[in-house]
């Protein structure tokens, strides 16, 4: 097995990101040495203080899937050379798989004044509006701002605006993400590929292949729940259930959050 799972809303909770009602369930799948891999929209200096709170050393994909990051130990430099691209980052081996931050900054300048007012980017926010839009703290909110590849941004307007802007962004190469606050300006990339491009690393590794489960609340984890063996969909606190394609091996939780997800997990590991 690899379990792929979404962080906000789903392995934590969307109000308080605790993901305690999940403790459990997470020492079930270390002991069982089941590789949970945290796919999320969530920045490389976000996820590394969570992965230590979760005592997790696998590798993990950041910004909706715009990058993989692999410890440092995780594939021999023969297999690294083989995949090419990676870099080095901050103690991971990083390969970005879209263009990065500064690209999308530009992309949103070429649209000049016409969407003024009706929305505000996270460059704009900085940390201490990041941290009024979020919950998160101050300190937190900053690692959110640490972005690589994306850049997220508050939408102010309506709805019919919202899709004017998604089409002009479309035109310029950009792709627009829902996620459970924000809309997400990312390339062409997204957690379903990500996820796949991750799941032949390891099935290389290990020269067998794995079954695949994957976890999320939000329109930015369609592409993972449509294509793993498993999906599991959270309920959301905040937003309707998801409703995918697909109609087989799809779990829908009784609960939101990491308690959904735990019961989620157990259920479908028992199958
Ligand atoms: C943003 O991501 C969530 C994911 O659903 C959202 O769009 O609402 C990201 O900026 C992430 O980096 C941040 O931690 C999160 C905080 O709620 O919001
Ligand atoms: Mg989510
Ligand atoms: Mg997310």
């Amino acid at each position: 097995w690899l379990i792929f799972t979404d962080l906000d809303g789903t392995l934590l909770d969307h109000h308080t990101y605790s993901f305690s009602a999940a403790h459990d369930q997470i020492n079930r799948l270390n002991q069982l040495e089941i590789p949970l891999i945290c796919c999320t929209s969530k920045t490389f200096a976000e996820v590394i203080p969570l992965r230590s709170q979760l005592k997790n050393r696998h590798p993990f994909i950041v910004e909706n899937g715009a990058a993989v990051y692999l410890p440092l130990s995780f594939l021999p430099e023969r297999a690294l050379q083989a995949i090419g691209g990676a870099q080095l980052h901050q103690g991971f081996w990083r390969f970005g798989l879209t263009e990065n931050r500064a690209h999308w900054l530009q992309c949103l300048a070429q649209l000049g004044d016409r969407f003024k007012g009706l929305y505000s980017t996270f460059t704009a926010l900085g940390p201490q509006g990041i941290a009024d839009a979020t919950g998160l703290s101050l300190e937190q909110a900053a690692q959110a701002n640490q972005r690589e590849f994306s850049e997220p941004l508050l939408w102010l307007g309506d709805e019919l605006s919202k899709i004017a802007f998604t089409q002009e962004m479309n035109q310029l190469g950009a792709t627009i993400v829902e996620g459970g606050r924000f809309l997400h300006i990312v390339g062409d990339s997204n957690k379903g590929k990500a996820m796949l491009w991750l799941q032949q690393i390891f099935t290389s590794k290990a020269r067998h292949s794995f079954r695949t489960i994957a976890a999320g609340d939000g329109k930015n984890d369609v592409p993972m729940l449509e294509l793993a063996d498993y999906a599991l969909v959270i309920q959301s606190s905040t937003n309707p259930t998801l409703k995918l394609t697909r109609t087989e091996r799809v779990f829908y939780s009784e609960h939101t959050g990491p308690k959904g997800w735990a019961n989620g997990i157990q259920t479908i590991l028992s199958m």
